[in-house]
C-alpha cells in the first residue's frame, strides 16, 4: 500500500541536537531514526513512500535518494509546519487514488505490528500505556472498532495511545482539508475522527512502540535498535581487545589492544577505540569518533567524529557530532537521592522518568581538561566549557 511518512518536523524539544539536523536524521544504531521507519514500512508491504521534509529537508533526500530496496521514494515539500493534515495534504498529489498509510518518521514501530496494520483496510496502530494522559487516546466500541481519539484526557477513557499509524480509505484524501485545531494546527486526528464516523477502523495493537521526541527518548530508541544487532566483526580488531556479546565492529574501524566492550555496541566505520577502553550498555559509537586510553563510556550515543580522548567517563549521555571531550571530563549520570534525572526541555524543567542520565551535548562543543558535568545538563552547540569547571546548570 502506498505510505506517506511524516518527515517534516523540527524537533524543537530535541534540541539542541536538531539545530544542525532534523529530528527523523538522529541516528539509531546502523541508520537514521526515519530509516527504520522506512525499512519497516517496506518490509511490512510499501508498495511506494512519499517522504514529507521541511526542516533541512536536504538532508533526509541525500540519504535516501530515489528508492529504498526497490520501492520508489518521493519527496513532498510543506514549507511551513501547520499540522500533520496539512503534510500528508502536501503529499497528496504524490498518491494514487486507492487507500494509504501513514506513519510519523520519528517513531519506531516494531515489524509484526506494522506488518498487520498493513493488512487492514482502515486502522489506526495503539498501544497500551500504564499512563494516558499525555497522549492522544483512542475511544473504542469495546469490539476493537475505534470510535475516535481524545488529546491528553484528564480522565482517560481507555489505556490505548495513537501511535501515529494509520491506514485510510481512498476517500479519506479528499478530507485533508480540516480546520485548526485548539492549539492552532491541522491535525490528522481530524481526518480520523471523520474517518471513524463512515468506516470501520480498527485498532491495530502494537507489541512495542516508541515515539522519539525528547533526548532521553533518542537513547531509548538505540537500547531498542542496538538490541537487535547481532555479533559482525569486520575491522581492525588487536588480538588482545575482548569483544563480549553482541559486538559489531564495521569494516574500517579499529579496535586497540586492552579494550573491553560489553555488547550491545556499535562501532562505525572510521571509528578508533582504544587502547585500553572500556565500553559497555547500549552503545553507538558514530562513524570517525574515537573513544580513547582510560576511557569508560557506558550507554551512550557519539556521533559522527566525537572525541573522548583519553582518561574520562561517559554515562547515559548523548554527545553530538565533532564534540570534543578534554582529558579527565567526567559525567554524573546518577542523583545522590537516587531520584530520575530532570532535563529541560524548551524552558520547561521535567523529569525524564530515568535514575540514570548523564548529559546531552550539542554539535561541536568542547571541554576543556577536567571538566565534571552534572547529570541532566544539557550543553549547546559550539559551547566552551573552561578547564577545571564543575559544570551543574546548562550552558
Ligand atoms: P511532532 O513530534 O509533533 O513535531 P516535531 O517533530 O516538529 O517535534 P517538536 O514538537 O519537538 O518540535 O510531529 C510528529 C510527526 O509529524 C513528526 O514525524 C514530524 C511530523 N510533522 C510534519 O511532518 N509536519 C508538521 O507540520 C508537523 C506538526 C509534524
Amino acid at each position: 500500500m502506498q505510505t506517506v511518512v511524516l518527515a517534516a518536523g523540527q524537533g524543537t524539544r530535541m534540541r539542541p541536537l536538531t539545530e544542525r539536523r532534523p529530528k527523523p536524521m538522529l541516528p539509531v544504531a546502523d541508520r537514521p531514526l526515519v530509516g527504520h521507519t522506512v525499512t519497516s514500512a517496506v518490509d511490512a508491504g510499501a508498495s511506494s513512500i512519499v517522504l514529507v521534509v521541511g526542516y533541512e529537508a536536504e538532508d533526509v533526500r541525500s540519504y535516501f535518494g530515489d528508492t529504498v530496496d526497490g520501492v520508489d521514494i518521493t519527496y513532498a515539500v510543506q514549507e511551513e509546519q501547520r499540522g500533520t493534515a496539512d503534510a500528508v495534504r502536501t503529499a497528496a498529489n504524490h498518491l494514487d487514488e486507492g487507500p494509504f498509510v501513514v506513519l510519523n518518521g520519528d517513531a519506531l514501530y516494531d515489524d509484526p505490528s506494522l506488518a498487520s496494520l498493513y493488512e487492514t483496510d482502515a486502522a489506526v496502530g495503539s498501544y497500551r500505556v500504564d499512563d494516558p494522559t499525555n497522549y492522544g487516546v483512542l475511544t473504542t466500541d469495546g469490539a476493537g472498532t475505534v470510535t475516535g481519539v481524545v488529546e491528553k484526557p484528564a480522565d482517560p477513557p481507555s489505556d490505548l495511545i495513537n501511535t501515529g499509524a494509520y491506514v485510510f480509505p481512498a476517500e479519506a484524501q479528499t478530507w485533508l482539508d480540516v480546520g485548526e485545531s485548539e492549539r492552532g494546527e491541522l491535525e490528522l486526528t481530524d481526518v480520523l475522527e471523520r474517518t471513524c464516523g463512515e468506516y470501520a477502523v480498527e485498532s491495530v495493537p502494537f507489541d512495542r512502540w516508541l515515539d522519539v521526541g525528547r533526548p532521553w527518548e533518542l537513547l531509548e530508541a538505540n537500547e531498542w535498535k542496538l538490541g537487535e544487532l547481532e555479533r559482525d566483526i569486520r575491522g581492525d580488531v588487536a588480538d588482545g581487545a575482548d569483544l563480549r556479546g553482541n559486538v559489531v565492529v564495521e569494516e574500517g574501524a579499529t579496535v586497540e589492544p586492552g579494550v573491553v566492550i560489553e555488547g550491545p555496541t556499535l562501532i562505525r566505520t572510521g571509528a578508533t577505540v582504544g587502547p585500553n577502553a572500556y565500553i559497555r550498555g547500549a552503545t553507538l559509537v558514530g562513524e570517525g569518533a574515537k573513544v580513547g586510553h582510560a576511557v569508560e563510556i557506558k550507554n551512550s550515543i557519539l556521533m559522527e567524529g566525537a572525541t573522548v580522548g583519553h582518561l574520562s567517563y561517559v554515562g547515559d549521555s548523548i554527545l553530538g557530532r565533532d564534540v570534543n571531550f578534554g582529558a579527565g571530563t567526567k559525567v554524573a549520570n546518577l542523583r545522590h537521592d537516587g531520584g530520575d534525572v530532570k532535563l529541560t526541555v524548551k524552558g520547561e524543567r521535567i523529569s525524564t522518568g530515568r535514575r540514570k542520565l548523564g548529559v546531552i551535548v550539542g554539535d561541536g562543543t568542547k571541554t576543556g581538561i577536567n571538566v565534571s558535568l552534572n547529570a541532566g545538563v544539557v550543553l549547546s552547540t559550539d559551547a566552551r566549557i573552561p578547564p577545571g569547571e564543575v559544570v551543574t546548570r546548562d550552558r
